[in-house]
């Protein structure tokens, strides 16, 4: 499935992609300091709705649960961190040099969020068949909506379209992926519904959802948490979903012949953060999250043979210079 698009000179490519649309957005940013008015001009907008929709049919043309094969590097929250995920880039790789598979909020709390979308969904236009985005909770309309951006969206854009536009394409995204057929992936983490049903059943959700109802499967992959203190299901403290104890991971696992769920959608310190017994592993991929904590980003790299390991981003403080350090831990799980 996953297959490595050919190119003499990709460097290059990626970089003019990667141009191009920050000098659509930033063109935005000027233009609405310039002129402050609500007067109909170009400030990119339109150009951004063209790139939602040429996106929204890659997406909508993709199986909801993604199906691919290792290596790939799995990377979770981003959360408007552009200049982070600049560096991610530079450390891993750019694309289409290595897979990438994002699980999911990309936009909201962080500055950036048009920026760090247009750019994803610039390569994903490029190189669609290695580079994968899963849909997290905040590519929803109730979220964002609320934490940052729908505002960025009106003070930089006149066009009052842009952002439902983004929402339709948000609604199509896939919301699961299966590595190698033994590592389960996706934003939030297991649903009830998983006991009862294998995985096939991942497959068979229609799409679009614009917002996911409450209780559903499709708002358990989004937002569900793991708790080590939590026996089979319990309600979740965030108001939606539920929690889940290890007992879940090992039940979902043992089912459906799988080695590891992989899930983001929760700050750890480290930034990748192990459960269930080795069983499940979190990945946080925005470093110095939000301003206001000290925790290190974690991209994880499933390698051909399905050994994992993590490369690590420490947050750029002034008295720590160290930027990266080499894989931490090594997993090896077996292909039987
Ligand atoms: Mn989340």
């Amino acid at each position: 499935m996953m297959i490595i698009t050919k190119s003499s000179d990709l460097k290059v490519e990626q970089r003019e992609a990667s141009r191009r649309t920050i000098s659509c957005v930033a063109s935005s940013r000027h233009k609405h300091d310039r002129q402050n008015s609500q007067s109909v001009h170009d400030d990119g907008a339109e150009e951004l709705i063209n790139l939602n929709l040429l996106v929204g049919i890659k997406l909508k043309n993709e199986p909801m649960m993604l199906e691919l094969t290792a290596p790939v590097y799995v990377t979770g929250d981003i959360h408007g961190q552009f200049s982070d995920l600049i560096r991610l880039f530079s450390i891993v790789g750019w694309p289409p040099k290595v897979n990438y598979l994002f699980l999911g909020d990309y936009i909201d709390r962080g500055n950036w969020s048009i920026e760090t979308i247009s750019l994803l969904f610039a390569i994903k236009l490029k190189y669609p068949l290695n580079f994968l985005l899963l849909r997290g909770n905040h590519e929803t309309p109730t979220v964002n909506r609320i934490y940052g951006f729908y505002e960025d969206i009106v003070r930089r854009f006149s066009n009052p379209r842009l952002f439902m536009v983004y929402q339709d394409v948000f609604s199509m995204m896939p919301l699961t992926a299966l590595v190698s057929e033994r590592i389960l992936c996706m934003h939030g983490g297991l649903s009830p519904i998983l006991l009862n049903n294998d995985i096939s059943i991942l497959k068979q959700i229609i799409r679009p959802i614009v917002d996911p109802p409450n209780p559903s499967l499709a708002i358990d992959l989004l937002w569900s948490d793991p708790d080590a203190h939590v026996q089979g299901f319990k309600t979740n403290i965030r108001g939606v979903s539920c929690t889940f104890g290890p007992d879940c991971v090992a039940t979902v696992c043992e089912k459906n012949k799988l080695d590891l769920i992989v899930r983001a959608h929760q700050v750890v310190q480290d930034g990748y953060e192990f459960f269930a017994n080795q069983k499940l592993v979190t990945i946080f991929s925005a470093p110095h999250y939000c301003g206001q904590f000290d925790n290190a980003a974690a991209i994880l790299g499933i390698s051909k043979e399905l050994v994992c390991s993590f490369q690590i981003l420490r947050p750029q403080f002034p008295e720590r210079a160290k930027t990266t350090s080499e894989p931490t831990q090594l997993t090896v799980y077996k292909k039987l």
